[in-house]
C-alpha cells in the first residue's frame, strides 16, 4: 500500500477519455505536458501494437493542480481524450439510446467471464472497457510525475525486453553509459531489447504469431538507480519495499510473475554463493554482487534494485480459442477484435513509470517535506550512504 501518494484512474477503452489524479506531490516540482508526453510517447511504440495506437495521440492534458510550469502541492488532474471514441460514440454513448448489440462469446484469460458473472452483466463489452490495458495509459501519465520527482533526487530507472516468446535475451544489462543513456538506446529497438541480433528474432517470433492469430508475452527487466539506505521497512509485512514494489507492478495487465536480484534461480545456489559480501572502499560500504536485487530485510540497501516480470500473451486471439456463448450456453469460439499481438515493450514502459510512483512513496514516507526545496534539505540531512 501507498503510505503518502494516492492515486486514482477512470476511463474506458473506447469511452470519451482516461480521468487521472495523483496527491500527495510535494509543491514546486517542475512538470510539463510534454515531459509526460515524451513518457506516453515511449508506451505506444513496440513491434507488435495493434490499430488503435495509430489512432490515438495519448497527448496527456493538465488539469489542474500545476501552474506556472510547477507543482501546488494539491491534486494533480490529468485528462487524455480517446481519439477512437467518434467510431465507437454510439456503443459507449452514456446516454440510453437504440444501441443493443451484446458480446457473449467470452475469451479465456480475459476478464470477461468472470467479469459478467461478478457484476451480472449479459454482456461482455461492459466488462472488455475497463479491464482493457488502456487504462495503462493514464498511469503511465500520473507517475512520470513521480518519474520527474525521482530524476530531481539523481533516481534514475530504465529498463528492457529480455524474452519474447522462447527468445531469450541472456547477456547482462550494460549500465556501463547509465540509466537514462541506456534507455535512450534501447528505445531506438522496436522490442527494447539491448541486443541488436536477438532484437530482429523477438521481431520474426511476434510476426510469426500474428500471421497464426495468435499472440505472444515474454519477460522485462527494470533497474532502478541512486536509492539510499532504507527505503521501505522490516518492521511491518505491509511496509517492506518488494511487498510494495509487488502489489504496484503485479496490477499491470497480464503480469504472472515477479522476480527480484537473483529470483527463482536463488532457490538453487547455497548461501555463500547468493549472499552479496559487504566490503568498504573509499569509505563507501559496497559489494561486488547484487543477487538481492538491491534490496535486504524488506529495505533499499543502496545497489541498483533489479526486478525481472514476465507478461501472459495477450488473450485476444484472431484465430479465437474455445468458449460458450453465454446467452445461448453452446459451444462456440471466443469473440474476436481489434487487437495488439505483442505488448510486451509496452509493458516495460509501463512497469518502469509505475515503479517510480512506489519509490517516490517510499522516499516521501521516509524523508518528508511538502515542498522539493523541504524534501531535498531533509534529505541532506540523513547521510546517504
Ligand atoms: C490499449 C488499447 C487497446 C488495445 C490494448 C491496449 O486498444 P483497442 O482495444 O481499441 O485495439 O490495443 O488492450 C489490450 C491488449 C486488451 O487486452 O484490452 C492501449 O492503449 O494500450
Amino acid at each position: 500500500m501507498l503510505e503518502k501518494l494516492r492515486y486514482l484512474t477512470a476511463g474506458e477503452s473506447h469511452g470519451k477519455g482516461l480521468l487521472g489524479i495523483i496527491d500527495g506531490i510535494p509543491a514546486s516540482l517542475e512538470i510539463s505536458e510534454n515531459y509526460i508526453s515524451n513518457q506516453m510517447k515511449r508506451r505506444q511504440k513496440g513491434h507488435g501494437r495493434g490499430g488503435r495506437m495509430k489512432i490515438e495521440s495519448d497527448y496527456p492534458q493538465i488539469y489542474c493542480g500545476v501552474r506556472q510550469g510547477e507543482t501546488l502541492g494539491g491534486p494533480i488532474g490529468i485528462i487524455i481524450e480517446n481519439l477512437d471514441y467518434e467510431n465507437w460514440s454510439e456503443i459507449m454513448s452514456t446516454e440510453k439510446n437504440n444501441f443493443s448489440d451484446k458480446i457473449t462469446l467470452p475469451r479465456p484469460g480475459h476478464a470477461d467471464l468472470a467479469g459478467i458473472k461478478k457484476f451480472g452483466f449479459d454482456d461482455i463489452r461492459n466488462v472488455i472497457e475497463r479491464s482493457s490495458a488502456r487504462e495503462t495509459a493514464m498511469r503511465v501519465a500520473l507517475s512520470s510525475i513521480c518519474r520527474k520527482f525521482l530524476e530531481e533526487l539523481d533516481i534514475y530507472l530504465c529498463s528492457r525486453v529480455i524474452q519474447i516468446l522462447d527468445v531469450k535475451d541472456e547477456s547482462q544489462f550494460d549500465l556501463s553509459q547509465g540509466c537514462k543513456e541506456v534507455n535512450d538506446i534501447i528505445d531506438l529497438s522496436k522490442v527494447r531489447c539491448q541486443d541488436e541480433n536477438i532484437s530482429k528474432d523477438m521481431i520474426n517470433a511476434i510476426n510469426k504469431a500474428q500471421k497464426k492469430g495468435d499472440s505472444v508475452g515474454g519477460v522485462i527487466e527494470i533497474i532502478c538507480m541512486g536509492l539510499p539506505f532504507g527505503l521501505g521497512s522490516y518492521t511491518q509485512w505491509d511496509k517492506k519495499l518488494q511487498s510494495k514494489i509487488s502489489e504496484s507492478l503485479m496490477s499491470i495487465n497480464a503480469f504472472k510473475g515477479i522476480e527480484f536480484g537473483a529470483g527463482f534461480s536463488g532457490a538453487s545456489m547455497v548461501g555463500s554463493k547468493m549472499h552479496d559480501e559487504i566490503h568498504i572502499e573509499d569509505s563507501i560500504i559496497d559489494r561486488k554482487s547484487n543477487n538481492a536485487g538491491g534490496i535486504e530485510g524488506g529495505m533499499s540497501n543502496t545497489q541498483p534494485i533489479n526486478i525481472k516480470l514476465s507478461m501472459k500473451p495477450i488473450p485476444t486471439l484472431t484465430k479465437p480459442l474455445n468458449s460458450v456463448d453465454i446467452q445461448s450456453l453452446e459451444n462456440k469460439k471466443a469473440h474476436k477484435e481489434r487487437t495488439d499481438s505483442c505488448a510486451v515493450p509496452a509493458a516495460s514502459i509501463i512497469a518502469e513509470n509505475l515503479l517510480c510512483i512506489v519509490i517516490a512513496d517510499s522516499i516521501l514516507s521516509k524523508f518528508g517535506g511538502d515542498s522539493m526545496n523541504q524534501l531535498k534539505s531533509h534529505i541532506q540531512q540523513t547521510a546517504k550512504y
